[in-house]
């Protein structure tokens, strides 16, 4: 495809119940969607920074900006082949991530179109079912806590993630394993703990969880190895692995016996697929995290889930837990089984609801190539 133009938009659509982390609860999110334009083709993309810089230091507005002035710019004009081929392109720039992935994977899912594949080939998946698990925020109560899981479990999700962070963590476990004490259990710090806590996170072993995910700082990867080698529990590691690279250091060092795969925080398909490949050589599996995110974004996890090292289920769920209606057609569904059924259509498998995304949008600009 040739890049004639980019279109960036912001969205803004109310969550049907607030998401709280250690770092904070959203209500609201603003979405940035980017599409990329050539003649009649298009390819979309989902950036999921946030509304502020507390996951990562990304958030939309920033997105924004850096891609008006320096993403959109390098890669407008250019001829692509490929979704390997963007990030090249856009390597001048550090860091930024999530407004670099949102550009890929906007290629990605143009070339797909005019290859006339399913995204998930294009991205060398094979799964045909995805395992689905569930991410439940911190509550007003332990009471709604519980009930949510219910829910959740009714619904068929195979695996529970608690968020936890210091005086909302033991007492939770504890409540949860008595009423449920063989469910697939995880539970997400998002950063919450410090070289302090190492004999307070020992005490999560007696709640035989699947994993403890990012429980030291966000760019750590040296002291979550010495975590590890004193708790006997699985440490899954999120914001830290942001790279290949990282995904390397981490397993040399025995940092985490699980890595969490989000395709924003890597940067794009092509390095979330490196960081996969490395983790599948030492052995180690992965499972692909969500960021909130709307149809697009979640579609293209559902694609990058079918890669064959994806073996544990990931935080890829129903379209309905964060929408009253979403901007894509057909919704994420999840079967009673808690898998999503991966589609055989071209591209990300779901169309688009224009009508919905053009009433959600707030703002809107058109980069073009400038004619030479
Ligand atoms: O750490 O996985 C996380 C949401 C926002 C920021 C960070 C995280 C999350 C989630 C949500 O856990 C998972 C989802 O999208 O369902
Ligand atoms: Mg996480």
């Amino acid at each position: 495809m040739k890049v004639e133009a980019i279109t960036l938009r912001e969205i803004q659509m109310p969550l049907v119940h607030f998401f709280e982390t250690s770092f904070g609860r959203t209500y609201d999110r603003r979405v940035l969607l980017v599409t990329l334009h050539d003649n009649g083709l298009e390819g979309w993309g989902e950036c999921v920074a946030g509304e502020a810089p507390f996951y990562s230091e990304e958030y939309i507005d920033g997105a924004w900006d850096v891609i008006v002035r320096y993403l959109g710019p390098a890669l407008l004009g250019k001829t692509l082949q490929s979704g390997r081929e963007v990030p090249s392109l856009l390597a001048r720039v550090r860091e930024h991530r999530m407004a670099k992935g949102a550009l890929e994977n906007a290629a990605w899912d143009a070339v797909a179109l005019e290859k006339r594949l399913p995204l998930w080939k294009l991205l060398g998946g094979g799964q045909r079912e995805i395992a689905c698990g569930v991410s439940i925020g911190i509550q007003d109560s332990h009471e709604q806590l519980m009930e949510k899981i219910a829910t959740e479990l009714a619904a068929g999700y195979q695996r529970i993630k608690l968020k936890v962070k210091p005086g909302w963590d033991v007492d939770v476990l504890e409540k949860v394993r008595v009423r449920w004490p063989s469910i697939l259990l995880s539970c997400d710090a998002n950063s919450a703990y410090t070289l302090r806590d190492f004999d307070h996170l020992k005490r999560f072993d007696r709640f035989k969880l699947l994993m403890i995910e990012q429980p030291l700082w966000n760019d750590d990867i040296y002291f979550h190895s010495r975590l590890q080698k004193v708790v006997p529990t699985a440490i899954c590691l999120d914001e830290a692995i942001r790279s290949s690279r990282d995904a390397e250091a981490a397993l040399d060092l025995g940092s985490c016996r699980i890595i969490n795969i989000k395709v924003g925080r890597i940067g794009g398909f092509t390095d979330a697929i490196a960081v996969h490949d490395v983790a599948q050589r030492f052995g180690v599996p992965v499972w692909c995290g969500g960021m909130l995110e709307a149809g697009i974004g979640r579609s293209h996890n559902v694609a990058l889930s079918t890669l064959p090292n994806f073996k544990l289920p990931g935080d890829v769920s129903a379209s309905k837990r964060y929408w009253k209606e979403d901007i894509i057609e057909p919704e994420v569904e999840v079967s009673a089984c808690g898998t999503i059924t991966v589609s055989d259509k071209l591209g990300r498998g779901y169309e688009l609801r224009e009508d919905l995304i053009e009433e959600l949008t707030v703002r809107k600009e058109t980069l073009r190539a400038s004619s030479a």
